[in-house]
This record gives C-alpha cells, sequence and structure tokens, in this order.
C-alpha cells in the first residue's frame, strides 16, 4: 500500500490523497467507493428510518465509509464517504479535513434532490476552496439535458466538470475519478504564480 511513509512496489515514496464523496441522502455515494475500492471498504450503515424504508437499500450511513485506489506507484486516493442525511452533518466538517476536494453526487431521478446538492456544495467549498467534480447518476435516457440541467441548477462555475456516472459500473467510477485528477491538476496549475513556462509560452500543449 502506498500510504504515507510507505514505499510502493517500486520501491518509491507514494503519496497518498483524501478524497471526499458527498451529496444528498440516497445517491449512491456508498456505492460509488464500494464499485472502485481496492479494499474492503470500511462501512457505517444502519437501517433507515420506517418513514424511508421505501428508499434505495433501506441502509444508510452514520458517520462514514472509507475505501483506497491506487492510482500509480506515486499516488493512492483514500476515499471517504459522508452520510447524505442531514441529521449526520456533523461528520462533514471532519471528513472535509485534509481533503484534496470532492466528488459531489447528484441523483438524476430525484429533483428534489438539486437544493440539497447545493447545499452541501456550498458547505464543503466554505470549509475549503478545493476543486470538485459534479457525478450524475440514477440517469434515464439522454444523459446531456439532465446534466446541462444540473449544471445550471448548482451555478457550476466553467471549470467544474459534470459528468453521468452509474455508481455501480467500476468503468464509469474510474472514468468520474481520472475526471477529478484532470481538474486538481488544472486548478493546482492555475494557482502556480510565476511566469509561464516555455512550453506553454511558444504553445505547446502538455
Ligand atoms: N440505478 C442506480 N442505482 C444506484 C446507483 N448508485 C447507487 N444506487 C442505488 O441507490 C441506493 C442507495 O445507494 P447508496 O450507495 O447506499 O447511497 P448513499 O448515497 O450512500 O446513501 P446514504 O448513505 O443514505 O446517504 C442503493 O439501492 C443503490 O443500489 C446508480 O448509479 N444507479
Ligand atoms: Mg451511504
Amino acid at each position: 500500500m502506498a500510504g504515507p511513509g510507505s514505499r510502493s512496489r517500486s520501491g518509491r515514496r507514494g503519496r497518498t490523497v483524501k478524497l471526499v464523496v458527498t451529496g444528498p441522502f440516497d445517491a449512491g455515494k456508498t456505492t460509488f467507493i464500494r464499485t472502485i475500492s481496492e479494499i474492503t471498504v470500511l462501512s457505517t450503515e444502519r437501517d433507515v428510518s420506517p418513514d424511508q424504508a421505501d428508499r434505495g437499500s433501506g441502509r444508510t450511513t452514520v458517520a462514514m465509509d472509507f475505501g483506497r485506489i491506487t492510482v500509480d506507484d506515486d499516488l493512492a486516493l483514500y476515499l471517504f464517504g459522508t452520510p447524505g442525511q442531514a441529521r449526520f452533518e456533523f461528520m462533514w466538517d471532519i471528513l472535509a479535513e485534509g481533503m484534496l476536494g470532492f466528488v459531489l453526487m447528484v441523483d438524476a431521478s430525484r429533483a428534489d434532490a438539486l437544493s440539497e446538492a447545493r447545499r452541501i456544495r456550498d458547505h464543503f467549498t466554505a470549509q475549503a476552496d478545493v476543486p470538485y467534480v459534479v457525478a450524475v447518476n440514477k440517469l434515464d435516457g439522454d444523459p446531456g439535458p439532465v446534466l446541462e440541467a444540473v449544471r445550471s441548477a448548482l451555478e457550476l462555475p466553467d471549470e467544474v466538470p459534470v459528468v453521468a456516472v452509474d455508481a455501480r459500473d467500476r468503468e464509469d467510477v474510474k472514468a468520474a475519478l481520472l475526471t477529478f485528477l484532470r481538474v486538481v491538476r488544472d486548478w493546482l496549475r492555475s494557482r502556480t504564480s510565476g511566469p509561464a513556462p516555455q512550453a506553454a509560452r511558444t504553445g505547446e500543449t502538455g
């Protein structure tokens, strides 16, 4: 494992970074982490209350999910899933501590979850100035208009990608994480002060 202070298979010292997966109740946060984690996900789930028992799996996260995915010899992501229910939101700030950024999951089948998604996004961006990606799931039909509607409802800046995912599909989750890493790279570049590197000035792209 390429954890802090450990060495990867190549003998190089790897970095681990923390990524938070958040979003409204029942969006698919736990599923997203379970789909991609290379270790058994540590989850803290309980049965949902009887008035919500008809929703989803009947289980809800009360504290956190924890998983890990190795990107390469130099980088591993620690994935922290938040609870979706507002009564457990005291966990949000604990989980946000030291995060590189976050994935905001939005369930396309629930229009009423958009305002909650927006509230959660605002909470996390207020906690830390970090990049994020919006992952829209439970799509039915052409995703294009739905992704645009989510972008507009959340008033997303251009640099924030909105991607369609099925949180149960490993390739989809992998693609969403790669999008996240690209956004992090761009975000870090945009904040690196100093003169433009030679390659940029001569028109090369990297
Ligand atoms: N169709 C579809 N179902 C999904 C997807 N992701 C999750 N689900 C289902 O949605 C339900 C809720 O998934 P969870 O992963 O428990 O959602 P969560 O966001 O962790 O829920 P809380 O912890 O209660 O906030 C389960 O029945 C999942 O099987 C998806 O991308 N597509
Ligand atoms: Mg959960």
